[in-house]
């Protein structure tokens, strides 16, 4: 299954961090690294502390969803990842946001990502490598963009 997940960091060395989960991304098991964007400069949103890092990366994992979300959980506990509050600034984030074209709506699961569409500091590194993805029950990622445009943003060289 074709899988975006996104990336994001704002304690610690956020760039090492979001580099890091990169690699550890790419070994999971029978998961192949297809892109990745470029590491991107972001404000907070609905969130504190200090500007984040977020990437996003496309995946071939024959993982299933629920089990994708306890490697990535795995992944976040390797960073020392705390959950002291809801959007609490934090050493490493990882999100579902696409699974495939699947609309999933359990308990612990959303796809697509309930908020993607509203944030630049996930269109953006999206569209990078994927400029025309659609997001399922909601339309192309690339028309959400305008919506975004006031978000602080800046794609690091
Ligand atoms: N969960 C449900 N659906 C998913 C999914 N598709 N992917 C559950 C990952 N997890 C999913 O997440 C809370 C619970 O969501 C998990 O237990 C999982 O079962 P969390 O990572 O513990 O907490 P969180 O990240 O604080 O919550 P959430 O809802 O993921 O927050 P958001 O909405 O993703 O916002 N500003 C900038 N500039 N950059 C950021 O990266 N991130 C956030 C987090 C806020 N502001 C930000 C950024
Ligand atoms: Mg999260």
């Amino acid at each position: 299954m074709i899988a975006y997940i996104g990336i994001g960091a704002n304690l610690g060395d956020a760039l090492a961090n979001v580099e890091d989960a990169l690699i550890r991304l790419a070994a999971l098991p029978a998961t192949t690294l297809l892109k990745r964007s470029s590491c991107w400069r972001t404000a907070p949103i609905d969130s504190s502390g200090d500007d984040y890092i977020n990437a996003v990366a496309c995946i071939d994992t024959p993982l299933p969803a629920p089990e994708l979300l306890a490697a990535l959980h795995g992944i976040e506990l390797a960073h020392g990842r705390e959950r002291p509050y809801r959007n609490a600034p934090r050493t490493l984030d990882l999100d579902i946001l696409l699974y495939g074209d699947e609309r999933i709506e359990t308990a612990g699961l959303q796809v697509p990502h309930p908020r993607m569409h509203e944030r630049a500091f996930v269109l953006a590194p999206l569209l990078e490598i994927a400029p025309l993805v659609n997001i399922p029950g909601r339309g192309p990622a690339q028309s959400f963009m305008a919506g975004v445009a006031d978000q602080q943003i800046s794609r690091i060289d």
